[in-house]
């Protein structure tokens, strides 16, 4: 079948494109749908004409992979102009997802018809640019300046009821009818009508005075929102030409922000970040051919936290999970717990009456591992200790059925070891969720040695059925996360005891784009955790000096927010962090016991003793093998652990300081502290001497 087609049915012509697997409008596609017009408006028994795409969704914007290329005629500009141009109304029959340049086609249509499920939207933002196709003056003329900047600036696409609602579409079809027979006989109706072209380009938008504050209003609000992004903050602009300029003018102006978004690194960081995120469930050893198990029935050992969190996000999923708590009592508490999220969800209006009561029945607690016999997948998480873990899977190797496939939930621990303590390390791989496991979008899969290939396919699957980003990782101390997390903390440590105060060190990495500081996360997830989990290994494990703070503040229970003081202080019922004297107080005796010398202490050095650590880390963990490509890190950090994602990741933000800059910086601080921890890994050392980035 051609990539886009032309039939008459009755007294319609239909246009059909058909470029799976999103039918991104690529240059093909663009000249089909240019060609299939004309042939269209010479068809004289063709009065109405119905645009419409094959597969699971109408197009889903421009094709991304054509971006940074010269850009090839026919123009978007060229189809818009075509289509909206046509002398014979044209309609525009969506479902699935209309995004982008496939909702900015639809709008160039003259009517518009959805399917009852099909989203519309313009995510444009989340690539770092605004939409380049006239949306930005389309939406606001069709359907008001309020729903086209929430669209626009969020990049949130809206479901058909919401689009009907606001104009945007004029006939929702039901989800069981074939769409296209819908919008063919919408199309018969409107021949019977002598309906004639509605052009948005046409239409205005009524000024008013309360248009300019409506403006001031908005950019406030996503100046907040954005974090550093541009592209929001610039989509006002855009959607501002349409209120105040005639279309010709807006187009211009929409072209030339557009332009302006394309060029900046931001964007390029985020298309980064786009692919690399779907990169990253492919395993060249783990081919399509390999089929995953069945995972509808998933085992969850433990009711903590992580435990209930986990059955949360496989409930959301519609699996069916047993929960295993090792008393009636510790079992009422994770009924409590799972009852109480939920609850709170569907008060939110998360989620609906329906799906709330099938999301509580669809977890089962119990305190006997028996009831694990028929799950397909079991994951612990239950103490992080390395024996309590052994115990859990040695009953586990008892009770569950043959095939089922065993997961550890583990931050750090040795997947490897723990295998070994079953009869099937084959059927053993570690998932390592991230706190709140129901929300945090990461996982972790961590491969054993020797982890079956089929047990890593259903992994990659389960993860995407419950809506993860999964990366791979190896097996070593921390994984890819974890492991690059402890030079962050490290150096944030240091930079303490050397003068910088933790309203600084948080104040300059929030500046480089994290939401958060390094300290404010210690006090968040709670300082004991990391102290106890370093109280596991040998003392010279880690460095001598950097968390002799936080030892301190945890022996006099300071452990971060959840006991009101950490770090910082805490109002009662106020997570504002509060700079403490007592904890300035101990930075100096500790900084004096070792000898360190306070001084005043730059952003900048800031940033690069915390984020250079990050990308040191990386290249070992790359050239070891534990990550399968250098985007896979991106991943990590970007979904778990809060990195900017308008700077692609670290490896990406590596790539673009160049590695040669990056090499230079690792060496300067280690004239300053000592080879020990600012020691280029082998691999930034060849690439810098070799002019190239982590993805040559
Ligand atoms: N271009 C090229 N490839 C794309 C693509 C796109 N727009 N969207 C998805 N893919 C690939 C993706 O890489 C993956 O490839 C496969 O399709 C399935 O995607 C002018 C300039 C549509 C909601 O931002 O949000 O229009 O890994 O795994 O989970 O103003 O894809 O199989 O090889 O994500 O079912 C605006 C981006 C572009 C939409 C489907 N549009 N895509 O999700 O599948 S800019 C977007 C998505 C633009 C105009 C501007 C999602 C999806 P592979 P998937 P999914």
């Amino acid at each position: 079948m051609s990539i886009v087609s032309f039939e008459r049915r009755g007294r319609v012509g239909l246009i059909l494109v058909n470029n799976p697997p999103v039918n991104a409008i690529s240059h093909a596609v663009r000249a089909g749908i240019v060609e299939c017009l004309e042939r269209a408006s010479s068809d004289d028994g063709a009065h109405v004409l119905v645009l419409a795409a094959t597969g699971r969704t109408f197009m889903a914007g421009a094709d991304i992979t054509e971006f940074g290329k010269p850009p090839k005629a026919p123009h978007f500009a060229d189809v818009i102009a075509a289509l909206e141009a046509s002398d014979k109304p044209m309609i525009a029959a969506i479902h699935g997802s209309a995004l982008g340049g496939g909702l900015e086609l639809a709008l160039a249509c003259h009517y518009r018809i959805a399917r009852a499920d099909a989203v519309l939207g313009l995510p444009e933002v989340n690539l770092g640019i605004i939409p380049g196709a006239e949306g930005t003056q389309r939406l606001p003329r069709l359907a008001g300046l309020e729903t086209a900047l929430q669209m626009i600036t969020s990049g949130k696409p809206i479901p058909a009821a919401k689009a009907l609602e606001a104009g945007v579409l004029d006939a929702v079809s039901p989800v069981d009818a074939d769409l296209v027979e819908a919008a063919l006989a919408y199309g018969e109706r409107l021949v019977d009508e002598k309906a004639q072209p509605r052009r948005i380009s046409e239409m205005t938008i009524p000024a008013n005075d309360a248009q300019s504050a409506l403006f001031a209003e908005w950019r406030e609000k996503v100046a907040k929102s954005a974090r550093g992004i541009k592209a929001p903050l610039r989509a006002i602009d855009a959607v501002e030409a349409a209120a105040t300029l005639p279309f010709a003018e807006g187009i211009k102006r929409e072209r030339e922000i557009f332009a302006e978004c394309a060029a900046d690194p931001q964007s390029k960081a985020m298309q980064h970040a786009f692919f690399a995120e779907r990169k990253a469930s492919r395993l060249p050893d783990v081919g399509r051919d390999i089929k995953p198990r069945s995972f509808a029935h998933i085992g969850v050992v433990g009711g903590g936290t992580m435990g209930c969190g986990i059955a949360l996000a496989c409930a959301a999923a519609g699996l069916t999970i047993t929960l295993i708590e090792q008393s009636d009592e510790a079992a009422d508490k994770a009924k409590g717990t799972v009852t109480s999220i939920l609850d709170a969800s569907h008060a939110r209006g998360r989620i609906n009456d329906a799906a709330h009561q099938k999301q509580k029945d669809a977890i089962t607690i119990k305190t006997d591992m028996a009831a694990l016999k028929d799950a397909d997948l079991i994951i612990e998480a239950v103490f992080e200790n390395m024996d309590v873990k052994k115990s859990v899977f040695r009953e586990l190797d008892r009770v569950a059925k043959k095939g089922a496939i065993l997961a550890t939930n583990t931050s750090y621990l040795d997947v490897d070891e723990i295998a070994a303590s079953t009869s099937r390390p084959a059927d053993v791989l570690g998932l390592h969720f991230f706190s709140p496991a129901h929300i945090m979008k990461l996982l972790e899969i961590v491969r054993g040695r020797e982890t079956a290939l089929d047990v890593l396919a259903t992994a990659l699957a389960f993860g995407k059925a419950i809506r993860k980003v999964a990366v791979v990782a190896r097996v070593c101390y921390g994984f890819i996360g974890n492991r690059m997390l402890e030079g962050y903390v490290r150096e944030a440590g240091l930079l303490m005891l050397e003068g910088a105060k933790p309203e600084q060190i948080d104040a300059a990495i929030r500046a480089f784009g994290y939401p958060m500081g390094p300290l404010q996360v210690l006090d968040l997830a709670g300082l004991d955790i990391g102290h106890m989990l370093r109280s596991q290994f040998p003392a010279d494990r880690f460095d001598p000096h950097a968390y002799r703070v936080i030892s301190r503040l945890v022996e006099q229970g300071r452990k971060g927010q959840k006991t009101g003081a950490g770090i910082y202080g805490y109002e009662k019922g106020n997570r504002a962090p509060i700079p403490d004297p007592l904890t300035a107080r101990i930075t100096r005796e500790e900084a004096e016991k070792a000898g360190i010398k306070q001084r005043t202490i730059t952003d900048e050095e800031i940033v690069e003793r915390c984020i250079l650590p990050l990308i040191n880390e990386g290249a070992r963990i790359l050239e070891e093998g534990v990550a399968v490509r250098a985007s896979d890190i991106d991943v990590v950090y970007l979904y778990g652990y809060g990195f900017p994602r308008w700077r692609g990741g670290p490896m990406f933000y590596a790539n673009q300081l160049g590695l040669k800059h990056v090499r230079e910086r690792i060496l300067h601080y280690q004239a300053q502290q000592g080879p020990r921890w600012w020691t280029p890994a082998p691999l930034i050392e060849k690439l810098a001497k070799e002019g190239k980035g982590f993805d040559d």
